[in-house]
């Protein structure tokens, strides 16, 4: 049975809530397909995530991992295709610490593209009418480093990635883009669902 590790944050920002948790718990809660889910519930702060990550890693050895996270204003999902090797926190984490112009990981690669097959899951987001799009940024907060981190602590050939959920209906600060909790768990049910997929790769290269 293929073990997938799949997370979402703490609230933050004065926030009573995070969509993220809220989701990957709903996810759990109705699970009955073929993988074992390994859910857990991440601390926003930049050095707690990046341990309780890495522990939940060589505890579980899963053959994929899909963190999400919150990204408040945006209407769609995001399927996150690439982590930076920087922390640029515009406020503090929930520990306080706010690193600003700082590396994840001191002598790390620039960059690490996601290896889940992110343009496999928006199309099939996309074929179950949810708003999704690909994104070539997870900004340099928590998730950023979260996505950097876990992409440099799986083995080899192991998916791995990010997606970025609006807010939920009912967590969302007036005016600002939401989408219903049923739909954002449905979005990351489906992400487990093709989290093994081979990637879409179209004849021309492009899914746009
Ligand atoms: N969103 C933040 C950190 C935690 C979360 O849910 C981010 O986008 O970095």
């Amino acid at each position: 049975m293929a073990v997938i590790l799949l997370t979402g944050f703490e609230p933050f920002d004065g926030a009573a809530r995070n969509p993220s948790a809220d989701a990957v718990n709903a996810v759990a809660a109705g699970y009955d397909g073929p993988h074992d889910l390994v859910v857990a519930t991440l601390p926003v702060a930049f050095e707690g995530s990046a341990r309780r990550l890495r522990a939940l890693i060589a505890q579980h050895s899963p053959d994929a991992v899909i963190a999400t996270g919150l990204a408040g204003g945006s209407p769609r999902v995001a399927v996150e295709r690439v982590g930076v090797n920087l922390m640029d926190a515009r406020i503090p984490d929930n520990d306080g610490a706010q690193p600003v112009d700082v590396p994840s990981e001191t002598d790390g690669p620039a960059a690490r593209f996601a290896t889940l097959p992110v343009k496999r899951i928006v199309q099939v987001l996309t074929a179950h009418a949810i708003p999704a799009q690909l994104s070539l940024s997870a900004g340099s907060y928590v998730c950023n480093h979260v996505l950097y981190t876990a992409l440099g602590a799986v083995e080899p050939g192991i998916p791995a990635g990010f997606v970025h959920l609006p807010w939920s209906s009912g967590t969302a600060p007036s005016g600002t883009p939401h989408l219903a909790e049923e739909e954002l768990a449905r979005a990351v049910r489906l992400a487990v669902d093709h989290a093994l997929d081979a990637e879409a790769r179209e004849p021309g290269g492009s899914i746009w």
